[in-house]
């Protein structure tokens, strides 16, 4: 028996984990509590890494669909067809006639950051989507807007912070997002003991709101609303205290004026005094920092509240303030030395829609237009990387059928999930305990400065393949079919670039994190990191602008014509908020603790005690229609109705109803798990693709309008 060490890497929160290993197998998981960031937190969920491994469902060697079935193949059969399916596509049609879906797991995986990016800009499509543009696309565009590169976001410095304000996010459940703050409970009760408040803005009386100081109901999709009137308190009562080196305050100052806490309250359902209060006490604190998730960013106005968020913090002088919000200082750093592009924004835009590109991808909203849409550049072929799109982007009924209608498909999962079984053939890489981690991206936005690098916890299993090794194998393949075939030919000339990339593809991910620590400033490597299996304490995180800037002038311009442009829009709400008329309610979405986007609902310890996939409803609500608690409804928006039970809650702000995603893996009567006990609906097929962020086009998912109704 011996222990190991290492970090989960399930979610954003990266916690250490304490491994008893007896004969290469895992026996218990415990917190560590030598880890520097998250001091011994762990999760119901990490628990669950030994029934994912031993899971019988989970594929270990490829499979090929034949049939209705599928049938086990050797990973060398396996490439070819893959290869050809790519390749086939790519001379008939050209290359952006394969798609591609990078989904949420894939930014967790080391071997997928090192070698799957590469591999996929091999395929030189333009057809990429992600989840990007299900999430946090306005984050990554207001980074690149003000400061200079889509990675350069200010991290919430929770630890030191007088007043923390959370809009639309649950890290009670989430462990955070796009802030790595594992242990949040026990940060949240060091903050208020020395004083501190925790402001919740939140449609739903959350976990986090229940030990808030303070709980705001919002009207879902008003935020942007709050967000101006707390700009225009900070204004008006001179509040403000700006860096030199940002521009355009006046110009701020000017768009605020209508948005006076009156005129927004009506909209927003929280009361002017509350408002104003709020802003008061938001900009006297010593430090504050404001921080808006999920909630914000996938609405209507979800690109306008995260640029509101970053003005309210540059405005009261809370950005690059110890106790505000700062931008952090990894062993990588991604965004220093450009490992990561800056990011760049409506260079193109999407045949059937037109929407803008960011970063060379295009909203996952569209997706289902650009597969379904006859005509050259159609989607004929897609490649899915860990993600499960029929499940996670709206529309998915539609999507569903579209990927039954393609020609070819390969999924890279280790389970058929409602997308997958679409897969001609599905490459499934190992699972976490038998792969060395570096989170390049999580350790960049973590409330700390820390650095650890986590060495496979047992080998892998005999047959299977780690995920680098796959794109490795298959880029080799995918690179020799492209030179022999004639139409590419000229293009596949070898380049210093082409080079460059064959080379990064035959490193390890191990020795590619060697190198870059290697070759960074702190002098690190990978021996050094584990000698010190718990991982290295960088401190706290500093102040380091304006040189940490990536603008141009390395200044900041807060005005921007794309978030101009939608605040004629956003003035309409004020006379037309997005209510509800009549029957109708606002649809959210709800993550818990023990459920992980569209996966791990097979794991026994997580799927016991009470089902999580019901509709929340306020009790007023269902009365005046009639619904008792625990009946199943429908619930019909614009683009379709599904089936579920309700829950009567007065947690729910009246008019609002709250619905997970990543369930309904029952559709169509397919069971694809006979571990899968789950059930319930999809929320994706109520939201609606039609909907997008207007400036971004990130996914709308929440503030969906719908009606219920007794089924
Ligand atoms: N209505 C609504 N829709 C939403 C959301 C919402 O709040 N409401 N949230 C959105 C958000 S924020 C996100 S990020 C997306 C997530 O949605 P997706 O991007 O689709 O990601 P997951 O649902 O996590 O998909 C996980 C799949 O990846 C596989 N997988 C897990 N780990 C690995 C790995 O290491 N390698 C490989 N190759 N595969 C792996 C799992 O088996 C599973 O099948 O959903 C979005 N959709
Ligand atoms: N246990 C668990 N943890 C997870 C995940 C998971 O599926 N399960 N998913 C991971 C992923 S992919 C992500 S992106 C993160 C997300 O991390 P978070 O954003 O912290 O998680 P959510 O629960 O989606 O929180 C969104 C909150 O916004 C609220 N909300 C909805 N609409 C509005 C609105 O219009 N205005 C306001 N102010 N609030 C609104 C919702 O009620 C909800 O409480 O979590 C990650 N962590
Ligand atoms: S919060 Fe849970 S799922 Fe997330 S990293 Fe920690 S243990 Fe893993
Ligand atoms: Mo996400």
């Amino acid at each position: 028996m011996t222990k190991k060490y290492g970090s989960c890497n399930l979610c954003e929160a990266v916690c250490g984990l304490e491994f008893t290993v007896e004969d290469n197998t895992v026996t218990s998981i415990r917190g560590d509590k030598d880890d520097p960031l998250s001091r011994g937190h762990i999760c119901p969920k990490a628990l669950s890494l030994i029934d994912l491994h031993e899971d019988p469902d989970r594929l270990i060697k490829p499979v090929r669909r034949v049939g209705d079935g599928w049938e086990e193949i050797d990973w060398d059969v396996a490439y070819d067809l893959v290869v050809d399916g790519l390749v086939s596509t790519r001379e008939r049609y050209g290359p952006s006639a394969v798609g591609i879906y990078q989904g949420n797991p894939s930014v967790h995986s080391l071997g997928s950051m090192t070698h799957g990016i590469p591999f996929t800009s091999m395929l030189r499509t333009r057809n990429r989507y992600s989840a990007t543009s299900l999430d946090q696309l306005p984050h990554q565009l207001v980074n690149h807007l003000l400061y200079g590169h889509q990675l350069a976001l200010p991290i919430p410095d929770i630890d030191r912070t007088d007043f923390f304000l959370v809009l639309g996010g649950n890290p009670m459940a989430s462990n955070g997002s796009m802030m790595t703050v594992p242990d949040f409970a026990n940060r949240v009760r060091a903050l208020k003991a020395r004083g501190g408040t925790l402001v919740v803005v939140d449609p739903r009386r959350t976990e986090t709101a229940d030990v808030a100081d303070e709980h705001h109901f919002v009207r879902p999709g008003t935020d942007a609303l709050l967000l101006m009137a707390l700009i225009h308190v900070v204004v008006e009562s001179g509040r403000t205290r700006v860096a030199e080196y940002v521009d355009g305050v006046d110009q701020v100052a000017r768009i605020a004026a209508d948005f006076t806490p009156e005129a927004v309250a009506p909209a927003v359902g929280m009361s002017p005094e509350d408002i104003v209060s709020l802003a008061t006490r938001f900009a006297s604190a010593e430090a504050a920092v404001a921080y808006g998730r999920m909630g914000v960013s996938t609405q209507r106005f979800g690109t306008v509240c995260q640029w509101a968020i970053q003005v309210l913090n540059i405005l009261t002088g809370n950005l690059d303030r110890i106790g505000g919000a700062l931008m952090t200082d990894p062993a990588i750093d991604l965004v220093g030395r450009s490992i990561v592009g800056r990011g760049h924004f409506d260079k193109w835009r999407s045949r059937v829609r037109d929407l803008p590109e960011f970063a060379g991808e295009f909203p996952a909203s569209t997706l289902v237009d650009e597969m379904t849409t006859p005509g050259g550049g159609q989607i004929r072929a897609m490649a899915v990387l860990s993600g499960n799109p029929v499940l996670s982007v709206p529309g998915g009924r539609k999507l569903d059928d579209a990927f039954a209608h393609l020609d070819f498909m390969v999924s890279f999962d280790f389970y058929i999930n409602e997308t997958s079984r679409h897969a001609n053939v599905i490459l499934p890489p190992t699972m976490s305990l038998e792969r060395d981690h570096y989170d390049l991206i999580f350790q960049a936005f973590g409330v700390r400065n820390t650095a650890k690098f986590s060495p496979a916890v047992v080998t892998k299993k005999p047959g299977a393949k780690a995920e680098w090794e796959i794109y490795r194998d298959l880029a080799v393949r995918y690179q020799s079919a492209l030179s022999r075939s004639r139409t590419d030919r000229v293009r596949r000339r070898l380049t210093p670039k082409s080079l460059k990339t064959e080379a990064r593809l035959r490193l390890s991910p191990r020795r590619t994190v060697d190198l870059l620590l290697r070759t960074a400033r702190r002098g690190l490597s990978v021996s050094t990191l584990t000698a010190s299996p718990h991982g290295i304490d960088l401190g706290p995180l500093e102040p380091g602008l304006p040189a940490k800037l990536h603008t141009r002038n390395r200044r900041i311009h807060l005005i921007h014509d794309v978030v101009v442009a939608e605040l004629p829009a956003l003035h309409d709400v004020l006379h037309h908020a997005p209510v509800t008329t009549g029957e109708e309610l606002l649809m959210i979405g709800r993550r818990h603790l023990r459920s992980n986007n569209s996966w791990m609902h097979n794991a026994p310890r997580l799927t016991k005690g009470r089902p999580r996939h019901h509709l929340w409803a306020h009790p007023d609500d269902l009365a005046a229609r009639g619904i008792d608690d625990g009946s199943v409804v429908s619930v019909t928006s614009a683009a379709g109705t599904v089936r579920i039970e309700v829950h009567a809650s007065d947690r729910m702000m009246p008019g609002v109803v709250s619905m997970p995603h990543g369930f309904g893996h029952q559709r169509d009567g397919v069971a694809l798990s006979v571990a899968t006990t789950v059930v319930g609906a999809s929320a994706n097929d109520v939201t609606d693709s039609q909907q997008v962020d207007a400036v971004s086009a990130n996914a709308i998912l929440n503030g969906v309008p719908v009606t219920i109704s007794r089924t």
